[in-house]
């Protein structure tokens, strides 16, 4: 017989014999009856007893032990009603001590970090698997959108030889007696692969930054969707392109994944397209005009940015827009410039974070070996990515978005580390 999962018992006919398997996360032993409840993956079941030796058995089951049952579909008598399981046969493979670190019957609340000290046994409670299944529909729907658009998936080194998005967030580490990092983004690759014709890629995959922040919205490992495409007009083709995958991944959501959607109780809105442009200059004036004064080049730090999110939302009735044409000063070597000051630099925003930054990039050789000068760092270091603006690169952009924050943003989650299964930032490197 094969094994089903507790969601099918519901659709199972009345009468007929299926196998299961789970863990027990409740047990009630009322002499003459007994009651099991069957957690698995897609939820849980009823198992119900009167016989007397399976009775005797269950004595020595704890909570969270995994069993394997057959059984009788048949009616429940409860009032919820749905179907249950008559046990016919019960064997416990696996038992657990009953001295469980945190309560798992969801009564008493246990802090995030005791969770994340025993993430195996928190990831049992339904309402995070609902978190993991849904992130990975999303990224299934990214790569599916990406694939029908005929990007091509790379992979690229974890382990370089210098730093794409500056010296401060790089940690180091032994290359057979040389020094090496680990890679802050895809940035310099992706550039690379457009010069060698890929004209259109992607990657989803780790990134490593040395942030010491300790916020609900950094990490030291996350995962980067990076993304680059040539032959583009300017930066707008990339925002439109953003555009378009985030309804066609929200879309998807709604449509083929209900079911987790609400056991978080959650309905994700579509933002209206196109997504409100505002530029970094109108939005230091909007937030001037609530007393918030920041000079041009200066940052837009996390809490006016949260602020800026609701003024725009209240302007522009959407949680999803771009703050375009930074200043150069606070962008990367590899942006074009737009101008003296501003660049063609953008960031994605949601609900007041910045979930994505991109734009079009220089490909001047000389320009961009200028631009590496200016921002004090060694050409050396770059030898082989400017080597390869030597030999014909076509005007492109791209953006890499955190699907850590994506995730955490669409299933508004309150910290960053409740969608990541084994999160690392400076105080966890285990488990
Ligand atoms: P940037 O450094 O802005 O740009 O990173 C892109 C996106 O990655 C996510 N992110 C993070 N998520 C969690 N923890 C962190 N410490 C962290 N740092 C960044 C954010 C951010 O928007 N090469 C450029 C992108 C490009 O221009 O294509 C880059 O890496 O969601």
């Amino acid at each position: 017989m094969e094994r089903i999962y507790s969601s099918e018992v519901q659709k199972a006919k009345v009468g007929s014999s299926v196998e299961l398997a789970g863990w027990a996360s409740a047990i009630k032993l009322l002499g003459k009856i007994a009651f099991v409840r069957l957690r698995d993956r897609e939820g849980d079941v009823q198992l119900v007893t009167s016989d007397k030796k399976l009775i005797t058995s269950l004595r020595d089951l704890t909570h969270e032990s995994v069993i394997q049952v057959k059984g009788k579909v048949r009616k429940s008598k409860l009032k919820v009603g749905g179907n249950e399981i008559e046990l016919q046969k019960f064997e416990i493979l696996s038992k657990a001590d009953p001295n469980l670190p945190i309560d798992m019957s969801g009564k008493i609340p246990t802090d995030l970090s005791k969770r994340l000290n025993w993430r195996v046994l928190d990831l049992r409670d339904t309402k995070r698997t609902a978190i993991f299944k849904l992130r990975s529909a999303i990224n299934y729907y990214i790569r599916e959108y990406l694939q029908q658009n005929n990007f091509i998936e790379m992979q690229t080194p974890k382990l370089v030889g210098s730093g794409a998005e500056g010296g401060a967030t790089l940690f180091s580490l032994d290359y057979y007696g040389k020094k090496a990092y680990l890679s802050q983004s895809q940035q310099l690759y992706k550039q690379m692969l457009l010069a060698a014709g890929l004209d259109k890629v992607y990657e989803i995959g780790p990134t490593f930054r040395a942030e010491n922040s300790h916020t609900a919205r950094h990490l030291a490992e996350f995962t980067h969707f990076d993304f680059e495409m040539a032959f583009i007009k300017d930066e707008n083709d990339i925002m439109k392109l953003i555009e378009d995958l985030f309804i066609y991944t929200t879309t998807k959501l709604n449509t083929h994944n209900k079911k987790e959607l609400q056991i978080l109780k959650l309905n994700i809105e579509l933002p209206k397209v196109p997504f409100p442009r505002v530029t970094y200059a109108d939005a230091l004036k909007m937030l001037a005009k609530e007393g918030i004064k920041l000079k041009v080049g200066e940052d837009i730090g996390t809490e006016d940015e949260k602020k800026l999110g609701e003024l725009v939302e209240k302007k522009y009735k959407t949680k999803a827009y771009f703050i375009t044409k930074f200043p150069y000063v606070i962008k990367p070597f590899y942006i074009m410039k737009d101008g003296k000051t501003f660049s063609r630099a953008f960031d994605f925003e949601y609900n007041g974070e910045e979930l994505a930054s991109g734009g079009q990039r220089e490909h001047n050789y000389e320009k961009l070996t200028s631009q590496i000068k200016g921002k004090g760092l060694k050409l050396n270091d770059f030898e082989d990515y400017l080597n390869t603006f030597k030999f014909g690169i076509p005007a492109h952009g791209g953006f890499g978005l955190g699907i850590d924050r994506l995730v955490k943003n669409l299933l508004n989650l309150d910290n960053i580390r409740e969608a990541v299964l084994f999160p690392r930032d400076p105080e966890r490197l285990s488990p």
